[in-house]
């Protein structure tokens, strides 16, 4: 059976240290079924729409600022059971919190530079998948 999907980004500064085919093997190692992939570098307008969510939060223009700064590399990923199960194994979202074993604990710099993207509910990750991705580019 085929299971739902969460929409990922390696973030800029992991990219930039060649952590993308680490992470992506603890991604398959776990179970994730890669649906589509690309290497991108988003503009801060586009950075600023993604996270538009966070438009209030105090860290929205450093935030903005840093996932516009270099490539990502963006990821939809099927499992069953996909959002919760990759938001366990990508750690909270600040690395010294993160829990032994867990991609942001392996990889992330800083709260903000925590290595990667995960998406936080369902509906979520269709939207963030379909920022990204056209029907074309998933299999
Ligand atoms: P999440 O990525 O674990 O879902 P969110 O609260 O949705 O965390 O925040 C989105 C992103 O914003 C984080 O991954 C991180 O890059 C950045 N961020 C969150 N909180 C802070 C902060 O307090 N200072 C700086 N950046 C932050
Ligand atoms: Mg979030």
């Amino acid at each position: 059976m085929a299971g739902n999907i969460t929409f990922t980004m390696v973030k800029p500064e992991a990219v930039a240290n060649g952590h993308t085919g680490a992470i992506l093997a603890k991604i398959q190692e776990a179970g994730f079924r890669l649906v589509a992939l690309k290497k991108m570098k988003l503009s801060e307008e586009r950075a600023g729409i993604f996270y538009e969510v966070h438009n209030e939060r105090p860290f929205y223009g450093e935030l903005t600022e840093y996932m516009s700064s270099g490539p990502i590399v963006a990821m939809v990923l099927e499992k069953d059971n996909a959002v919760a199960d990759f938001r366990v194994l990508i750690g909270a979202t600040d690395p010294s919190e993160a829990a032994e074993g867990t991609i942001r604990k392996a990889f992330a710099e800083s709260k903000a530079k925590n290595a990667v993207h995960g998406s936080d509910s369902d509906e979520n990750a269709q939207i963030e998948a379909g920022f990204f991705f056209s029907d074309l580019e998933r299999f």
